[in-house]
Order: structure tokens, then sequence, then C-alpha cells
């Protein structure tokens, strides 16, 4: 068994938005980590587990790593995905956009010197890069950046090149048993994804700023005679944000509550009740021990 398996860990690493979730989502033929359009939407390191005849890849997903502000949630973000870089980790994927290049990617880059693990760069979104002279221009160019292992196009949301982003992960990874069972996908729970969901309708709902300042709590996961009841406590930090949530006759919070049931039920394969509450608790994604509370701890 052990000379014929391989088995090993690869980080997806890059700015905020390049497509990182999308990716992770894509391998795993399942909607494990969220996504939106917004930068910032993943908070916490995510692991999916893709085990497909002799090999077992054990991805982490990880915050876009960025610069933007300073408060105590965006520290956690930023900690949460540079673990990763001096994590023993077999191989790291390293995710650009196709076309462009800005001073957040270079602070990832920068940040690679540091580690002795094979990075493969991918550029993703090439289904948006229409003129192609240009795409193989981009493409050496940030091939040159760094001693690159190996350099793949892709498109994550297409799932182009997929297969042989899997090829070359596999190449990576160490001969070792298996860790993980062979159905095993996560290590994280129905409850925390749940939160997630119904984080990322906030997210997708809500404008620029505001998804900066709201967090999802659950409060209750129950599961009584075929059916799963949730409730959950939607965090904000002031008043007015609490009412752009609530929404006219609460329409919006109504709306965000049943795109997110649908997805919780897809997930548990069950019927879910889902109760939603908005609280506001000031300055919360700027207070370390709140956060702690509210499930961001390292
Ligand atoms: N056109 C196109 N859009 C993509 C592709 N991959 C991802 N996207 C879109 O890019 C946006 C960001 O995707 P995410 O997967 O959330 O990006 P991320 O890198 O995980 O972002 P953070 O979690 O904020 O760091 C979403 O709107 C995706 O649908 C792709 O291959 N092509
Ligand atoms: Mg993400």
């Amino acid at each position: 068994m052990t000379d014929s398996t391989r088995c090993g860990y690869v980080a997806i690493v890059g700015r905020p938005n390049v497509g990182k979730s999308t990716l992770l989502n894509h391998i795993l033929g399942m909607k494990l980590s969220i996504t939106s359009r917004k930068p910032q939407t993943t908070r916490h390191q995510i692991m999916g587990v893709k085990t497909e005849a002799n090999v077992q890849a054990i991805y982490v997903d990880t915050p876009g790593i960025h610069q933007r502000r300073s408060t105590a949630i965006n520290k956690y973000m930023n900690r949460a995905a540079t673990s990763m870089l001096s994590n023993d980790v077999d191989v790291i994927l390293f995710v650009a956009q196709a076309l462009q290049w800005t001073e957040e990617d270079q602070a990832v880059l920068d940040k690679l010197h540091a580690v002795k693990t094979p990075v493969v760069l991918l550029i993703n979104k090439i289904d948006r890069a229409k003129d192609k002279d240009k795409l193989i221009a981009y493409t050496a160019k940030t091939a040159a950046k760094y001693n690159f292992a190996e350099v793949a196009p892709v498109s994550a949301l297409r799932g182009k090149g997929i297969d042989v982003v899997e090829t070359i992960v596999a190449r990576h990874l160490p001969q070792s048993e298996f860790i993980y069972d062979e159905d095993q996908l996560t290590d994280r729970s129905v409850r925390f994804l749940s939160a997630e969901i119904i984080r990322e309708k906030l997210v997708r709902e809500l404008g620029q700023e505001l998804p900066y300042t709201t967090t999802v709590d659950i409060e209750k996961f129950e599961e009584q005679a075929g059916l799963i009841t949730i409730h959950a406590l939607i965090y904000v930090e002031s008043n007015g944000q609490k009412s752009i949530i609530i929404g006219r006759r609460g329409e919006r919070l109504k709306s965000i509550g049943s795109s997110a049931r649908r997805d919780i039920e897809k997930l548990v394969d069950n019927k879910v009740y889902l109760n939603l509450w908005v609280k506001v608790r000031e300055g919360w994604s700027n207070d370390e021990r709140a956060l702690r509370g509210l499930g961001y701890s390292d």
C-alpha cells in the first residue's frame, strides 16, 4: 500500500479574488468553500480532500493575502493564509489572474521567496482573456518572476485545465499512505459550513463595505424527526448595518435566509428550518477576544 499510494498537502494561495475557492470547489466537484465577486470572501483555512485511484491530495484553500486594513480580523485572515507557507505542505498553488498583476500579487510572491516547497503558478480566468497573444505574453512575464516548478493556464469557473493541475499536484505528492478515509471530503463540520453558506449569501447581497463587518454564529443546530433546525446570529457593528441587512419589511433578510436554507439543504441532504437573527456587537471585528469567541482562532 505505502509504495503504491501518494498523499500530501497542497496549499492554494494568492491575493483576494483571483479564484482560489472556485478552484478548490471545481477540483472537489462540490461547493465546499464560499465564493463571491467581492475580495476577501474566504476568512478561514478550508481543507478539501480529493481521493482518486491511488492519490490523495489534501487541498487547503486560504484567505486572499492582502494589505488593505490592519484590523484584528484582517490580521487573522492573513495569518491563516501565510501560515500555510511555513507549514509542512508538499506543493503550493499560487493563483494569479490572467492579464492582471497588482502590488498585492507581488507581495504574496515576495513571501514565497522564503519557502523551499515547490510553487506552481496557475494563471486563472483565462476564459476572460480573449486576446491570446496578450495571454501568452502575460504568462511568460509572470512565469519569469519566480523559480516556479510548473506553470498552468486554467479557468476554475469553466473547469478548463483542472485535470492538468491535478496531474501536476500528484507528481509533487510523496509516496505515503492515505491520511484521511477515502470518502472524507473535509475536516470542517456541517455546522461551520452552514455558517459559511449564510455568510456567502450576506456577502453576495450586501454592498462593498458591509461584508467586512458581518459574521455568522450558529447558536443551535439540532436534528429531530427528519428536520434540521438551525438558529443563526448575524453579528454587525451598528444599528445602521442591522437595518440594511434586514431590509424593507424584512425582505432582504428573508431572501438571504431562503437562499442559504436551500444551499444548506443540499449540503446536508435534509430538510432545514433556518432562523436568522441580526445582532449589533460594536467593534467585534477589531477585538481579538470577541473574534476568538466567534470562531476566528488559530
Ligand atoms: N470568468 C471567470 N471568473 C472566475 C474564474 N474563477 C473564479 N472566478 C470568479 O472570480 C470571483 C472570485 O472568486 P473566488 O473563488 O471567490 O476568489 P478567491 O480567490 O477565493 O477570493 P478570496 O476568498 O476573497 O481571497 C468570483 O466571482 C468567481 O466566480 C474563472 O476561471 N473565470
Ligand atoms: Mg476564497
